[in-house]
C-alpha cells in the first residue's frame, strides 16, 4: 500500500487545501447520468504515442496494479481523506505504449461525453491512477465504476469517471469543463478553481 497522504507537502500546503471542509461521506458529482459500461468495453490510448492501444477493461486489471491511500479534493469544497483507490498509474500505462517526445497535454474521454486535460507530466505524478477498487471493493457505478481516474494533487474533475480513452496530445486542448470556466491547472493548494 501506497500513502500519498502528504503530497500536499511538495504543495507549500496543509492536507486539507485552503478552503475545503472534510467529509466522511463520499458524494457523487456528475454531468449528467450514470452511463452503463458494457463488459466488453475497452480502453483506448491514441495520439503522440508510439503504440496505440485498446485494451478490453478485463485484460487491463491484469496489468500491474497498486493499492494506494489518497485524499480527494473536490472543487465544490468537499475534500475526503484516506480514499484506498487500486489501479494501474498512468506512468505504467504510458510506458507501455512509449509516449512521444513532442507530446505535452493529455485528453482523458468518458463513455458520459466527459472530457478533461491534463498537463503530460501532472499525468506522470505517482497519485494518477485508473482505478477499479475503492476501499477494497469493486468501484461503484456512480463513482466511475468499472474504470476512474484520480488526480490527488488536483481537483477531483480532472479525473474522468467511465474512462474510456487516453488521447496524448502535442497541445493544450481544454476539456468539458475547462471549457465552462473551470480552472486548467486545478491546483487546490492555490485554490485554482475557476478562471
Ligand atoms: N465521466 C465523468 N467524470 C467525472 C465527472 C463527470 O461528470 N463525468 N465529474 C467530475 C467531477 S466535477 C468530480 S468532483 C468528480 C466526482 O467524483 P465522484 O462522483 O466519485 O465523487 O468526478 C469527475 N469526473
Ligand atoms: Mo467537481
Amino acid at each position: 500500500m501506497r500513502d500519498l497522504t502528504d503530497i500536499h507537502e511538495a504543495f507549500d500546503g496543509d492536507r486539507l487545501p485552503p478552503g475545503q471542509r472534510e467529509t466522511d461521506r463520499f458524494p457523487t458529482l456528475s454531468k449528467g447520468e450514470t452511463p452503463s459500461v458494457p463488459d466488453s468495453a475497452t480502453l483506448d490510448v491514441w495520439g503522440a504515442v508510439g503504440s496505440e492501444l485498446s485494451v478490453p477493461l478485463s485484460e487491463f486489471k491484469t496489468f500491474d496494479s497498486e493499492t494506494q491511500r489518497q485524499d480527494f479534493h473536490c472543487v465544490t469544497g468537499w475534500s475526503r481523506f484516506d480514499c484506498l483507490f487500486h489501479g494501474v498509474p498512468f506512468s505504467a500505462l504510458a510506458d507501455r505504449v512509449g509516449i512521444d517526445e513532442a507530446a505535452t497535454h493529455v485528453l482523458f474521454h468518458a463513455h458520459d461525453g466527459y472530457t478533461t486535460d491534463l498537463p503530460l507530466e501532472e499525468c506522470l505524478r505517482e497519485g494518477v491512477l485508473f482505478a477499479w477498487e475503492f476501499d477494497g471493493e469493486p468501484l461503484a457505478g456512480e463513482h466511475g465504476g468499472p474504470l476512474r481516474v484520480v488526480t490527488p494533487h488536483r481537483y477531483a474533475y480532472k479525473g474522468a469517471k467511465w474512462v474510456s480513452g487516453v488521447e496524448i496530445l502535442t497541445e493544450p486542448e481544454r476539456g468539458y469543463w475547462e471549457q465552462r470556466g473551470y480552472s486548467a491547472s486545478a491546483n487546490p493548494w492555490n485554490e485554482e478553481r475557476y478562471v
